[in-house]
């Protein structure tokens, strides 16, 4: 089966970064393509950058797998902590679409009654609290705790970082009384086995799970529903720079 995983900015070491996490997880047969955007931000770290990069995510997915697509994905992942725009992505193919913050707090859920995201930067965190909400995680999710770890200082893998977010992770499991940790960005995927190991409880890495849970979803052939708001976007112009991703 071929997985496209879409990284939502536009760094192309944090890009291949993300293909090598998921291709250390992928089954024996399964082909990983990772793609990033043509346009929007580097690094995504506040709300402006997540809707730019949302645009970037609907461009690679209807590239990929819209119609007229060449050799369409058997399955979607979209590597951003924010899963922008996911819903979007899956309005344009009936593969199954995840997004790693969703992929991740259902595989925290089946592990431990609780758990806490480590993220990046403090101002970060309301996104992945919107996503608690959305997803009706609240109950499982006990906080949310930024690092003021660039997203970018991730780029090379982020060995430079791993003690600080190992330091954040320990006060949260103490205080939030978690049994797991959520890593709330993608460029933290090659640091997961190294914080596994420190901290003795899972972690999870969501560009694992995602890639995972669609291995699992396609081998028991579901698709997303195209009835009712996932249904194929309807045609209009669009105008614009935005011209090409008009139905
Ligand atoms: C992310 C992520 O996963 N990629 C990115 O650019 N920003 N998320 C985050 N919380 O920093």
């Amino acid at each position: 089966m071929k997985l496209l995983i879409v990284n939502p900015n536009t760094s192309r070491p944090m890009t291949e970064g993300i293909a090598a996490a998921a291709r250390a997880v992928a089954a024996h047969g399964t082909r990983i393509e990772a793609v990033c955007p043509s346009f929007g931000p580097l690094s995504i770290e506040g709300h402006f950058d997540e809707t730019v990069a949302a645009a970037g995510v609907a461009e690679q997915v209807k590239r990929h797998a819209g119609p007229g697509a060449v050799e369409p994905p058997d399955g979607i992942v979209i590597a951003c902590f924010g899963d922008p725009g996911l819903d979007a992505a899956r309005e344009v193919s009936g593969a199954p679409v995840l997004g790693i913050a969703e992929a991740a707090f259902h595989a925290a859920s089946f592990l431990a009654t609780g758990f806490s995201v480590v993220t990046t930067m403090t101002r970060t965190c309301v996104i992945a609290e919107h996503l608690v909400q959305k997803y009706g995680f609240e109950p499982r999710c006990r906080g949310v705790h930024g690092t003021d770890i660039p997203v970018l200082a991730l780029e090379d893998g982020g060995a430079g970082c791993v003690d600080a977010i190992e330091a954040a992770a320990r006060e949260a499991l103490v205080r939030d009384r978690s049994g797991a940790i959520v890593l709330g960005c993608a460029g933290m995927a090659a640091l997961c086995a190294e914080l596994s190991a420190r901290l003795g409880v899972p972690v999870i890495d969501g560009v694992a799970a995602a890639v995972k849970f669609s291995e699992a979803l396609i081998g028991l052939g579901l698709r997303t529903s195209g009835h009712g708001d996932y249904a194929r976007p309807l045609p209009k112009t669009y105008l614009g720079w935005a011209a090409p991703l008009g139905w």
